[in-house]
């Protein structure tokens, strides 16, 4: 059944007044998602007008009950946590189980912002001169645009707007119009919990839509993940107008096996971080750096599991892998793989497109693994944002943390080691925004910061007391008191 597609704009559901968006089932392109009318500039205006008409309003709601909003939100999530990952399965394309975690993961953010209002607010200094204090207080932004990726359709936006409400200030959201159910889903929640109308504006659209807000002048700060040309260009359109900008990108995150690994424990850990959510995380494992005194039978171990690996529609319980996005990332991750062939890599897994059946008609890549002839090769260095993983060998520790360096990306990497002095080197030489221990690259918990080295992000980092940094600004108090000499 399909479901409508409606926008949120000043607490009112109603159809967007520019052309149908649909979105799909990745596993059966023929089967429509959602639909209906999506966002036009009207649509935006009049989403941006809604949010700053609010913004007073929430701003001097006690924070308190703000996050109650977000807790009763929280509840109502995980109440549809089994119904809202199916439907998150089969619009997205990643397993059930791994949606219904998603649902609740989203649930444990909203929780965990939800109880802002416990923590600590702001910081007193002392003064220099007699009788004063000195304070340091949080306050709203204002209106935030949030613009969120495909690839986490409730989680991500969670981890946004959770922040953005709990701390003060109003919201227009813009999904990627290929997950709107879902979006639909959250603003469903948050609205049913209490939140007043256009506290939140959910406006799904195209591209275009995208830019009209992020471009707006009613808009105080941007908040976005995704692609890494898109969160460029945001930044550099909001710093010409000097509006803050939070952008999460890249990665190109590598997994290290070095020879005292725990193997069995790699080769789980490796499989997960390259092939759940059919590889489509920022934080994915697409490069993998092994040593050489493991590296033939970590090899021949991981092309044996990747071979058995079920791929197939992201709804049936057997699946471990379903297909990815769409027709356009199928195509450009095949030419990724294809162009990695003529640069002389050698395909130990996967490899080649289904020629026919379901894998066929849906969007599916089959789970590859390629050994490099040179690190010179476009897919050590590209994101193809798939279930893909470039491979190539270290003489040892050293070298391999030196590969995990070459890259202009640092969003994580995953280290396996049984040796804690190699493990202390390895926090220390690699330079990534989160680092996993015998763990893999992805996996993200919402009270301690999360971003990128290098060119991964743009601005302060999400999550935990990170994203106050981004979603308020201090005001700095001299604080007196008003008899002279008192
Ligand atoms: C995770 O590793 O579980 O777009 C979260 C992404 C990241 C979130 C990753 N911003 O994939």
């Amino acid at each position: 059944m399909t479901a409508r597609l409606e926008q949120l704009v000043a607490g009112r559901w109603s159809p967007g007044r520019a052309d149908a968006l649909r979105s799909l089932n990745p596993a059966r392109p023929a089967s429509v998602v959602a639909e209906g009318g999506g966002a036009a500039p009207a649509d935006v205006d009049a989403a941006v007008e809604a949010a700053a008409a609010a913004a007073r309003g929430w701003a001097r709601t006690p924070m308190h009950q703000r996050g109650a909003v977000l807790l009763a939100a929280a509840d109502l999530v995980d109440r549809n946590a089994e119904a809202w990952g199916l439907e998150l399965a089969a619009e997205e394309g990643k397993t059930r189980a791994e949606g219904v975690g998603e649902v609740r993961r989203a649930a444990q953010i909203l929780r965990y912002y939800g109880n802002e209002g416990d923590r600590q607010a702001g910081e007193i200094f002392a003064s220099p001169r007699a009788g004063e204090q000195i304070l340091v207080t949080r306050k709203p932004i204002g209106v935030i645009a949030v613009i969120t990726p495909f690839n986490f359709p409730i989680a991500i936006p969670a981890w946004k707007i959770a922040p953005a409400l709990v701390y003060g200030n109003t919201v227009v959201w813009k999904p990627a119009s290929t997950v709107p159910l879902l979006a639909m889903r959250l603003a469903q929640a948050l609205t049913a919990a209490g939140l007043p109308p256009g506290v939140l504006n959910l406006v799904i659209g195209d591209a275009e839509c995208g830019t009209a807000i992020v471009g707006h002048d009613g808009i105080g700060a941007v908040t976005f993940t995704g692609s890494t040309g898109v969160g460029r260009r945001i930044g550099a359109g909001a710093a010409a107008r000097g509006v803050p900008v939070q952008a999460e990108m890249g990665g190109k995150n590598a997994a290290l096996v070095l020879d005292d690994a725990d193997l069995d424990l790699a080769l789980e850990q490796v499989m997960l971080g390259a092939f759940r959510s059919t590889g489509q995380k920022c934080t994915a494992t697409s490069r993998l750096i092994v040593t050489d005194g493991i590296a033939e039978r970590f090899l021949s171990a991981l092309a044996d599991r990747v071979h058995t690996l079920a791929v197939g529609d992201p709804t049936d319980d057997a699946t471990e892998m379903g297909p990815v996005i769409s027709g356009t990332a199928r195509q450009a991750i095949s030419a990724g793989i294809a162009a990695a062939v003529a640069q002389g890599a050698t395909v130990l897994a996967g490899g080649r497109p289904y020629a026919e059946g379901p894998l066929a008609e849906g969007y599916f890549v089959a789970p590859t693994v390629v050994e490099l002839a040179s690190t010179a090769a476009d897919i050590w260095r590209y994101e193809l944002f798939g279930p893909v993983l470039a491979v190539t060998r270290a003489a040892d520790a050293e070298q391999a943390f030196g590969l995990a360096n070459d890259s202009e990306f640092g969003l994580s990497a995953a280290v396996f080691t049984q040796d804690l002095t190699r493990a202390l080197e390895a926090v220390e030489h690699l330079d990534v925004g989160v680092l996993h221990v015998n763990s893999e690259s992805a996996g993200a918990d919402p009270h301690v910061p999360f971003g990128g080295a290098k060119k991964s992000g743009l601005g302060p980092k999400e999550q935990g007391a990170a994203a106050r940094e981004f979603f308020t600004h201090t005001t700095t108090v001299y604080l007196r008191g008003g008899r002279p000499g008192a």
